[in-house]
C-alpha cells in the first residue's frame, strides 16, 4: 500500500535506520535540493571543475571512479574538500555484483579503496544476501550506506517483477545498512528508505545504447521517487551550472507537490 502524500525529508530523517540515509535526508532538507549529479567525466581535473561549478546545487555526487584516466589520493582529498565545502554526499556507482568475500575486497581494498571516501555504494542482488553481508562487514563500521539496484532505466532491463520485489524484501532485512533503492518507481512506503532515479533528462527520451529518460517531474510526482540523478543533461549543457539550477528547481518543486 502506498499513500499519495509523502513526509518531508526533515521528518523522514528520524525514520532512517542507516546513518548515511539520515544524513542525506538532513542535507536535502537544509540545502533544499533533491538533485544528484552523475559526473561521468573521465578527466579527473575536469570532473573537479564541474563539481566546483555545480556543487552548490546538489545533495549528492555520483561517480564512476573506474572511468577516470588517473586516480590518486590527492584527487580523492580534493573531491572530499569539495563535498565538505558544498555540503553534498558522494555515491560511487560501483554496482557490486559478486559473492560476499570478493565484494569485501573490491569495496574496502584495491586501488580505489572505495569505502574510505564514498558515503554510498550500490549492489545487484543477483548473488543473494551474501553480497549485502560482505559489503556491510566493511561499510557499517564506517557509517556507510548501500542502495540496492531494484530497477534500471535501460530498455529491456531484467530487473523487474519478482526480482524487484526481492530487493525490497532484502532491504527490509538489512535496514541498518541498506538505505534505499536505485529504481524508476517508489517501491516501499517506509519513510526511511530513499528512492533514487537515474535516466532523467529533458532534452532526449533515449540515447543510442538503450538508455531511456523521464523528466524530473515524472520521476518525483508520477513515479513517487525521491532523488533524481542527472548526468549528460547537465554536464553536456553549454552552461552546466545554470542547467543544474533548472533541474534542481524542477525536482524540488515536484517534491513540494507530493507533500
Ligand atoms: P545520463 O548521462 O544521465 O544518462 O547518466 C546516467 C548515469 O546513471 C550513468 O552514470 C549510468 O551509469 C547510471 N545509471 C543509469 O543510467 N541507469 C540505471 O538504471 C543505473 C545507473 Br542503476
Amino acid at each position: 500500500m502506498q499513500s499519495n502524500k509523502k513526509l518531508p525529508y526533515a521528518v523522514r530523517a528520524a525514520y532512517c535506520t542507516n546513518p548515511t540515509a539520515k544524513k542525506l535526508c538532513e542535507r536535502m532538507a537544509e540545502k533544499k535540493t533533491n538533485l544528484c549529479l552523475s559526473a561521468d567525466i573521465s578527466d579527473p581535473h575536469a570532473l573537479l571543475n564541474l563539481v566546483e561549478a555545480v556543487g552548490s546545487e546538489i545533495c549528492l555526487l555520483k561517480t564512476h571512479v573506474d572511468i577516470l584516466t588517473s586516480f590518486d589520493q590527492v584527487w580523492v582529498h580534493a573531491l572530499q574538500a569539495l563535498a565538505k565545502k558544498h555540503a553534498f554526499l558522494i555515491f560511487e556507482d560501483r554496482k557490486f555484483a559478486d559473492i560476499g568475500h570478493t565484494v569485501k575486497q573490491q569495496y574496502g581494498g584495491g586501488l580505489y579503496r572505495i569505502a574510505d571516501w564514498a558515503d554510498i555504494v550500490n549492489a545487484h542482488i543477483v548473488p543473494g544476501p551474501g553480497i549485502i553481508e560482505g559489503l556491510k562487514s566493511v561499510g557499517l563500521t564506517q557509517q556507510r550506506g548501500l542502495l540496492l539496484l531494484a530497477e534500471m532505466s535501460s530498455e529491456g532491463s531484467w530487473a523487474r517483477g519478482d526480482y524487484t520485489q526481492a530487493n525490497v524484501a532484502l532491504a527490509e532485512q538489512h535496514r541498518d545498512f541498506v538505505m534505499g533503492f536505485i529504481t524508476q518507481h517508489q517501491l516501499s512506503d517506509h519513510p526511511g528508505f530513499l528512492h533514487l532515479t537515474p535516466g532523467v533528462q529533458w532534452q532526449q527520451t533515449q540515447d543510442c545504447l538503450g538508455q531511456q529518460y523521464i523528466s524530473p517531474e515524472q520521476a518525483i510526482i508520477q513515479h513517487k521517487t525521491d532523488i533524481v540523478i542527472v548526468g549528460r543533461g547537465i554536464y553536456q549543457a553549454e552552461q552546466p551550472r545554470e542547467q543544474a539550477q533548472r533541474y534542481r528547481k524542477a525536482a524540488w518543486n515536484a517534491y513540494q507537490q507530493v507533500l
